[in-house]
């Protein structure tokens, strides 16, 4: 058995034998997962990340004229190999600071950060983003802007996502602004599409997950008894990926017993589509007011930027 991550154990154990069974996203990012979503962002399909990071290269400048001198980047998730770079080159920060919970992620994207940006102190920090975190000394002084790209706020739930975006607003500080990917709704069929590609990348990265349970958890599930599904849930205007029982199937994991009857599903991922009125409530009810929204044409995806609220008396 390769090494078990406590948490990864609870969180399957816990999730499978749930009622409605599921298993939080984050544990579909391992080695493969990881080169598997890489995959996926450059399938035909899958437009979030081309339509971002084509607003990034259009917009960034128009940004960054917006922001004070001196800014200290604060990126939530270790850098991307090409968003980061678009927005640090725009800004001309005085520092940047990524923050990951994943130490290996964090030194491989500084790593290449510095090759490209010999001048920028970089202060990368190893922590759960989640909750609000204590900023490296050197950038205290300096104000703040946020970078949360990927659309990544559209893996929480509402009341997750404003707990979420309220942590930031306390880790960055008063007079901090954010600079936050956000998905659109749009036509179903190409959403479906984006999670559910004709080359099978999308099934292949959600079914990885129960290779990661059988091989770390010593599970003997068998992977072919399962399928990928994409729905869109409209009430909750949202995408959900799920593994379908194709047929009833019983396992083991980590000495435990399962059985799925077909068609039972395992719900591992839920992907939040927004609205332009939507995206502004969420940030408001975590005390974030929109500076501005740039989208595309097709406006399928949305760059803005957020300001935090001052707190004050309102009727
Ligand atoms: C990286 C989490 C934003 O929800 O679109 C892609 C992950 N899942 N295809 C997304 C994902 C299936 C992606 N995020």
């Amino acid at each position: 058995m390769a090494r078990a991550d406590p948490a990864f154990r609870t969180d399957v154990l816990a999730g499978l034998a749930a009622p409605i069974p599921a298993v939080p996203a984050r544990w579909l990012y391992d080695r493969r997962g990881s080169e598997l979503f890489e995959e996926i962002t450059r399938l035909p399909e899958y437009y979030p990340t081309r339509t971002e990071t084509a607003l990034l290269e259009r917009y960034s400048g128009e940004i960054a004229a917006m922001l004070a001198k001196g800014e200290a980047v604060v990126e939530f998730g270790s850098g991307s190999s090409t968003k980061t770079p678009l927005l640090l080159r725009a800004v001309h920060p005085a520092a940047y600071v990524p923050i990951d919970i994943s130490g290996e992620f964090l030194r491989e994207s500084a790593e290449a950060l510095r090759a490209e940006f010999p001048d920028l102190p970089i202060h990368p920090v190893e922590a759960d983003f989640v909750r609000p975190l204590e900023l490296p000394a050197a950038v205290a002084n300096a104000p703040k802007l946020g970078f949360f790209p990927g659309s990544t706020i559209g893996n929480f739930v509402a009341r997750s996502a404003v707990d979420l975006l309220r942590a930031m607003k306390s880790t960055l500080g008063e007079g901090a602004r954010l600079v936050i990917g956000m998905d659109r709704t749009k036509d179903v069929e190409i959403l479906l599409a984006a999670y559910d590609d004709a080359a099978g990348v999308t099934a292949a990265f959600n079914l990885n997950l129960l290779h990661r349970i059988n091989t770390e958890l010593g599970g003997d599930i068998p992977v072919e008894a399962f399928r990928h599904r994409a729905i869109w849930n409209d009430a909750m205007s949202r995408i959900e990926m799920h593994l379908e029982a194709v047929r009833d199937v019983a396992f083991t994991v980590a000495g435990e017993r399962f059985a799925f009857a077909a068609g039972a599903t395992i719900h591992t991922e839920n992907s939040h589509k927004y609205g332009y009125r939507d995206s502004r409530l969420l940030l408001r009810a975590a005390g974030w007011g929109v500076v501005r929204d740039w989208t595309d044409e097709r406006e399928w995806f949305s760059i803005i930027l957020a300001e935090a609220e001052p707190p004050r008396f309102a009727p």
